[in-house]
């Protein structure tokens, strides 16, 4: 039976009204208004909760939120018609008659404020909280959704849908994250509405008095985090509802789809002429056809007689094969998963207790409960028969849940960890449990590997199951760059691996524009390229020489900076940081970083600034935002705070690397998971800044680094001292390199002839290093006109890389 709260039955506005009585309690205070009970809770000394319901019993579970509230020291502060809760960060006014809250910091700034009249409200069961719209006030995050980077004006809803080939403004999409940062008077604070139900964001859409969040049905139960910067509050909002585990390190090389490979033979084949016309590239992955009439769990016999060969021949060229799941599971006797799933009781059902039954690819179809923890165990036996294959990576599709007729019914019952819930309250977080039951499912069968988990349909916190991508894009340029902001958008709420299918899923991509998506997608954390059914070939080497080298050549640059692509993955799961940060995150009170021009920029880790531009032109305006920066190809120096015309022909994706920066970068390589470079380079931008870098490596493929398998090291840029300080290494991993050879852009005037390592001297010498090799006709800059400078041979017993601290002077 699914318990019921109390419904405001009138049509009209019903506000919490005044407090009647309230308490202080170990976490904060709580109370009861007229129309509701409230608890305000200190969860960190910058993150309140915020809880009121209609009855006394408040919503308890939540899937997203994972942390407990710390200890927090608090004092409550007792006036006339105020309370003021307060910690060392943040103060909430709590106003008596009516309820109603306000924030504000240790200075005493607003940073956010209750509309004085309607605070939190019902109309019918719909709660919502209105926030008085600040002077100047931007609003940004909001996870998957269309629109532009600043979503003040408008208004969203978060109802998983799977949307094929949706305009590049319809909403909602396939993933729900309740989660944004509102901007404003150089203050920034954000809001996690927790609660799973269809919710409406208006960001001051077609009114000019309120921002305003509610939910269809359940608590008003909502996070308010404040911190002094976008950075930090991502760091918080990832405290609450959890980080990604570190991936392997070969799901972030280059990964070929298409819907679908079959034979056998074609995907071997496939593969095969990655390596020959030497595009590097790690994954190969199956869609629906490779099972025997879209049966999860079974393979098409004439297809693919063979998995287990196929996939061994795949890992000796290199390649890991990552499979499709879809939750429908066919409605058949003598099916095994269906079998097992009525013996163990583990479909959705109507409240009578009949199994709901949806048509998708199979046919009609059962779906598991993934809200049920036994039917999470009961899919993690089933996938053995994956996980026992030797196949490395699962990408859930379909689990919106999406069926022909695309109208889920509402009234079908959830286990909801025991709580029983109806699809109202299960729908946005079902493709996130079935996410999570894959995941844990992997690593339950393979306790020390990591896996690749990929999934469309999502919620807050989905991060720590599954990378995301953004469904059922199409092939044309204004497709590429909102899936571009889609991706930043999901950096912004928690979500750092994520990407879009490279060349459109939908339609045909001409040459120049699959060019222009590859380079671009180069840059996203999750690489894959992928397209329909019927649509051209879209492999690298489709579009004819040209676009094959320009694909070759960002493939190749992709590989090279895994060091740094990897140590920023790093980041994202020790600290929640994007990998691809939005201006927005470092910038957000620079105007100019909103302009339509440049709101698609983003810094890809925390040095790399890049700038999707679209295929039809050959120069765009570009925004360097605050510092300075210089041209990846040719190391011309850029001030910022500048706007610049970027040429950008098709084989030439604007690219800037800050001054300062400290990047490192490794010789091509055809696979990650067959990596033999023993060369680290490390390229150190000049810049009058000091910078403060953090390498990490790890073996990529198991959990030891929990233990300690792991090797970081602190690289310091300190250009007054003009020095290079190598912190000691941390961690007992050894890394794979072996010789360290330095390479100092922007710095001609200022280097001699040689440079000192621990007073030891060593010689340098002038030497050319590509990150794009040079094509038909554009060689980004010829050797004899480089300017940069190479400490060669370093042996590592110089560099004293394994341990101990050192220091580089020039
Ligand atoms: O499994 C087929 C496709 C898949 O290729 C695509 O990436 C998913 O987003 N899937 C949707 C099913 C429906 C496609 C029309």
């Amino acid at each position: 039976m699914i318990s019921s709260k109390t419904i405001n039955k009138s049509n009209s506005n019903l506000h919490c009204g005044n407090i009647e009585h309230y308490e202080e309690t170990s976490y904060g205070i709580s109370g009861k208004t007229e129309n509701a009970y409230f608890k305000i809770s200190v969860i960190q000394e910058g993150t309140f909760k915020i809880h009121l319901s209609s009855s006394k019993e408040f919503d308890k579970h939540s899937y997203a939120v994972i942390s407990k509230p710390l200890n927090i020291d608090f004092s409550c502060i007792y006036h006339d018609n105020i309370v003021e809760i307060k910690t060392d960060k943040l103060t909430l006014e709590l106003n008596k008659s009516p309820f109603a809250v306000k924030f504000k910091n240790k200075a005493g700034e607003l940073i956010n404020e209750d509309d004085a009249s309607f605070s939190t409200s019902w109309l019918g069961e719909q709660v919502t909280t209105y926030k008085k719209l600040q002077e100047g006030e931007r609003f940004i995050g909001l996870g998957e959704k269309t629109g532009p980077l600043d979503r003040k004006g408008n208004g969203y809803q978060n109802w998983n849908t799977d949307h094929f080939g949706y305009p590049p403004d319809s909403d909602p999409l396939y993933c729900s994250i309740p989660f944004y940062i509102g901007i404003h008077n150089h203050l920034s604070y954000g809001i996690y509405l927790d609660n799973s139900h269809k919710s409406h964001f208006n960001f001051g859409a077609s009114n000019r008095r309120f921002s305003s969040f509610s939910a269809d049905q359940g608590d008003m139960a909502y996070y308010f985090i404040y911190e002094d910067n976008v950075e930090d509050i991502i760091s918080a909002y990832t405290d609450l509802t959890g980080r990604m585990e570190l991936p392997p390190m070969w799901s972030l090389g280059y990964q070929q789809c298409r819907y679908s490979y079959k034979p056998d033979k074609e995907v071997l084949g496939i593969a095969n002429f990655f390596r020959e016309k030497e595009i590097p590239a790690d994954v190969m992955v199956l869609d629906i056809h490779h099972m025997q009439d879209y049966k999860i769990f079974t393979w098409d016999g004439e297809d693919f007689p063979n998995p287990s060969k196929m996939i061994e021949k795949l890992e000796e060229m290199g390649f890991k094969l990552v499979v499709i799941c879809d939750p429908g599971i066919k409605i058949q006797e003598g099916y095994e998963a269906y079998d097992s799933g009525v013996k163990e009781d583990v479909f959705i059902k109507y409240p009578d207790g009949e199994y709901y039954e949806g048509e998708v690819w199979p046919g009609w179809c059962h779906f598991p409960d993934f809200t049920n923890p036994d039917v999470r165990n009961w899919w993690a036996e089933k996938l053995k028969a994956y996980t026992d294959l030797g196949i490395s990576g699962l990408w859930n599709d379909m689990n919106e849940i999406a069926t022909w007729g695309q109208y889920l019914p509402e009234l079908m019952e959830f286990d909801f960890e025991g709580q029983k819930a109806s699809t109202r309250k299960a729908r946005n977080i079902y493709g996130m449990q079935m996410a999570r039951s894959t995941y844990e499912g992997a690593k339950k069968n393979h306790p020390n590997k990591r896996v690749f988990n990929l999934t469309r349909a999502g919620f807050a916190g989905i991060q720590r199951y599954a990378a995301v991508w953004t469904g059922d894009n199409v092939a044309n340029d204004e497709h590429m760059l909102l899936g571009v902001r889609l991706v930043n958008s999901l950096g912004l709420t928690g979500v750092a691996f994520s990407g879009y299918d490279i060349g459109g899923f939908a339609g045909d991509a001409n040459s120049k524009l699959f060019a222009r998506w590859i380079s671009i997608g180069a840059f996203a954390p999750f690489f894959r390229g992928h397209s329909m059914i019927n649509s051209r070939d879209s492999e690298p080497w489709a579009f004819g020489e040209e676009v094959e080298e320009i694909s070759r050549n960002y493939i190749n640059l992709r590989y090279k900076l895994m060091p740094y692509i990897y140590s920023a993955f790093y980041e994202a799961h020790e600290s929640g940081i994007p990998v691809a940060r939005s201006l927005a995150i470092y910038y957000p009170h620079d105007d100019k970083i909103y302009n339509s021009l440049y709101e698609n920029q983003y810094l890809f880790g925390a040095n790399i600034l890049v700038a999707p531009v679209s295929s039809e032109v050959n120069l765009a305006k570009v925004y360097l935002p605050e510092g300075n920066w210089y041209d990846l190809y040719d190391d011309k120096f850029y001030h910022g705070t500048q706007e610049i015309i970027a040429e950008c022909p098709i084989e030439k994706l604007p690219v800037f690397i800050k001054a300062s920066s400290i990047i490192p970068m490794q010789d091509r390589v055809q696979s990650l998971s067959n990596n033999q470079n023993s060369v680290l380079y490390l390229h150190i931008y000049k810049g009058s800044e000091n910078n403060t870098y953090q390498y990490y490596e790890d073996d990529g493929d198991t959990f030891n680094h929990v233990e300690g398998a792991f090797y970081k090291r602190v690289i310091e840029y300190k250009p007054q001292e003009k020095q290079i300080i190598f912190h000691a290494k941390e961690g007992n991993y050894k890394s794979q390199y072996k010789e360290v050879q330095i390479y100092f852009h922007g710095f001609e005037n200022e280097l001699k002839q040689e440079i000192s390592i621990d007073q030891q001297s060593i010689p340098i010498e002038k030497s050319p290093f590509r990150f794009i090799d040079p094509i038909s006709n554009f060689d980004p800059l010829p050797d004899q006109e480089r300017t940069d400078f190479k400490i060669e041979n370093l042996p590592l017993s110089k560099f004293k890389w394994e341990e101990e601290q050192f220091i580089i002077n020039w």
